[in-house]
Parts: structure tokens; C-alpha cells; sequence
């Protein structure tokens, strides 16, 4: 059964775990947020200055740092523990090492009797994913990676700002591999429901996902890491399972026979409530779509045999 204490636990006290609990506490999303870290001074540290912002928050909430024990009874555990990307340094290159440390995690967190849902943000996200969903023995629908909820933000924003309409009103997603793979889907992609391909040429839109794929890396060159959008994006996935939405968000969702794939996790269109990912989206992708996609599937294959 999965609690609903309203606990959620992130594991992970860096700046992608504290941009998240920044935003989940001026969003009002829960009453109890815990940080673990190996580091226990720098948890308690963060959790004593993200404190200071409560007053502020549409809600009460209790921030504290704490220890593994406190994943029994949360309902949700977000991982955004791990070493970061550094610069010129690719997402895949990291995997060996965070694997080993989400092992570990994913152990200790089960060892307390955790029946909740997990939510996967260390890179390489789709890989760490699918090691939790092994390592747990959780059902697949309740192990959730961050996928590619990032990439289509960073599309949105980039198309509102080109065409200069709120990024609300456009609707483009970036599925995929969080990765050097992921691929926009121009086909289905509208502003204010018109079709994308009939504002701008193709060109036009390869170069603006060509600065979109690229965004990561230009960022951790400039400021040596990003964390604010991950944030944000981590706060959105948990919004829908804490207030059961039902909300269609591109996250790294098992496939079982969609996109004529299976037992792989990968950034497609997932509805996302309460237990979790409740079924994912087999968009109709057009041929060239249908062909990146299958590339981006077959490289997190190729990478996941290649683990020891
Ligand atoms: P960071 O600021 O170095 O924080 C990582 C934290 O993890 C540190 O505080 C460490 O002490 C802690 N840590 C390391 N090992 C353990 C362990 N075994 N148990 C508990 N805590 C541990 O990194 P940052 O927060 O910038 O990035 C964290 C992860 O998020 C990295 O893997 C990034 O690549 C990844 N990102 C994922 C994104 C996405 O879209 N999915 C986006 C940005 C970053």
C-alpha cells in the first residue's frame, strides 16, 4: 500500500535536490520534506536555510534533514544524489559511478520497508531508472525518471521566445533518451494549436533543437552545473502524484509493447496520478520520428548491456 503521510524524501542534498525542495515548498505540495546526503552536515545545513523560507510558503511544511530510516513511511523518495556532469563531460560517461552509488541507495531505502513510488533525477536518468526499478523490486509503474520533462521545458521556452507566445500555449515535447538521442516531435507539435511546421521552417526548428540539445552542456560550461529547471520539472512530476492529476508529462516510463519496444526505460508521454505511471501515450510518430526513436532506444540498450 503506498502511504499517503505526505513525507517525501530526497535523497541527495546538492543543487538539484535543494532547487527541488525549494520549489516544492513554495508550491505548498507537501507538509514534510526530508534531505539525505551523505554528507549529514551539508543536509542539515540546507535544510536549516531552506527552513528560513517557510514562513513564506502557502503552506506549513517541516524540512529537516534525516536519515534512511525516514523513507519507511514516505510516499514518495526523489534521488537526485550522485556525481554531476562536469564540463565536455557526457551524461553516459557518468554511468558506471552513479550506478554503483544507486545500488547502494536503492538498498538501503528498500531495507526499511519503503512502499511508496520513487522518482529518478541523476544522470543518466533513464539508465539509473531502470537499475532502481531492478534493485527495488517496485512495480514498474511506480519507479518514475525524470525523462525528458526537462528537454520539453526547454523547448517550450525556447519556441515561446523565438515566436514570442507564452510558453503555456505551446505544445512541443522532446522524447527519448534524456541524452544526446532525444528527439523532438515536430509532428504533433502546435502553438495555440497551430501546427508548429506551418509558423516555421524546418530549419528554423532544427536549429532551435539544436540549442535545446546543447543547453545542458553550455550551462555547466558557463556556471559549472544546472539545477533550477530540474527543479521545477522534478516539482511538476510530484505534483501529479501528490494531487493524483493524472497529468500527461514525458517521463522515463517502462515500455511494455508501446512504440513496438519493451523492459526499456525511455522519455515518452506517461499519464502520471497517484500510483504512479498509469499507462504511456504510443504517440503516432511520422517515419523520421519513428526512426530517431528507435535509434535513441537502441543506444540506452546498448548501454545498459554494457554495464557490468
Ligand atoms: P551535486 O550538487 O554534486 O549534489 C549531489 C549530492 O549527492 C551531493 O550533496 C553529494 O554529497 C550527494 N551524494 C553523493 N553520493 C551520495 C550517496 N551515496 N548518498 C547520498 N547522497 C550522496 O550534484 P547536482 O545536484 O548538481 O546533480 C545531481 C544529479 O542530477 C547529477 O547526476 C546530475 O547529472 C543530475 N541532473 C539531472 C538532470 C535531469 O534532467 N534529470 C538535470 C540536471 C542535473
Amino acid at each position: 500500500m503506498i502511504p499517503t503521510t505526505n513525507r517525501i524524501v530526497i535523497i541527495g542534498a546538492g543543487a538539484v535536490g535543494c532547487s527541488y525542495a525549494y520549489a516544492l515548498l513554495q508550491q505548498g505540495l507537501t507538509g514534510e520534506i526530508v534531505l539525505i546526503d551523505v554528507n549529514k552536515e551539508k543536509a542539515e545545513g540546507e535544510a536549516r536555510d531552506l527552513r528560513d523560507a517557510v514562513p513564506f510558503a502557502p503552506s506549513p511544511v517541516t524540512i529537516r534533514s534525516g536519515g534512511y530510516e525516514d523513507c519507511s513511511e514516505a510516499e514518495l523518495v526523489v534521488i537526485t544524489a550522485g556525481l554531476a556532469q562536469k564540463p565536455g563531460e557526457m551524461r553516459l560517461d557518468l554511468l558506471t559511478k552513479n550506478a554503483d552509488i544507486f545500488e547502494r541507495i536503492i538498498t538501503e531505502v528498500m531495507a526499511v520497508g519503503f512502499d511508496g513510488l520513487i522518482i529518478v533525477a541523476a544522470n543518466p536518468v533513464d539508465i539509473l531508472t531502470d537499475i532502481t526499478q531492478q534493485v527495488s523490486g517496485l512495480p514498474a509503474e511506480r519507479v518514475i525518471g525524470s525523462g525528458t520533462v526537462l528537454d520539453s521545458a526547454r523547448l517550450q521556452s525556447a519556441l515561446s521566445e523565438a515566436f514570442q507566445i507564452d510558453a503555456q500555449d505551446i505544445q512541443a515535447w522532446v522524447i527519448g533518451e534524456h541524452g544526446d538521442t532525444s528527439l523532438p516531435v515536430w509532428s504533433m507539435a502546435s502553438a495555440g494549436m497551430k501546427d508548429i511546421r506551418s509558423i516555421a521552417p524546418a530549419q528554423e526548428l532544427d536549429t532551435i533543437f539544436q540549442r535545446v540539445q546543447s543547453a545542458a552542456y553550455d550551462i555547466i560550461q558557463q556556471k559549472g552545473s544546472t539545477h533550477f529547471g530540474i527543479g521545477m520539472s522534478l516539482a511538476r512530476i510530484s505534483r501529479a502524484v501528490v494531487r493524483d492529476e493524472n497529468a500527461v508529462l514525458p517521463v522515463s516510463a517502462r515500455l511494455n509493447g508501446e512504440y513496438r519496444e519493451s523492459g526499456i526505460y525511455i522519455g515518452v508521454p506517461a499519464v502520471v496520478g497517484r500510483t504512479g505511471i498509469r499507462s504511456v501515450m504510443d504517440l503516432p510518430l511520422d517515419e523520421t520520428e519513428t526512426r530517431q526513436f528507435a535509434h535513441s532506444v537502441r543506444t540506452m540498450r546498448e548501454t545498459k548491456h554494457a554495464l557490468p
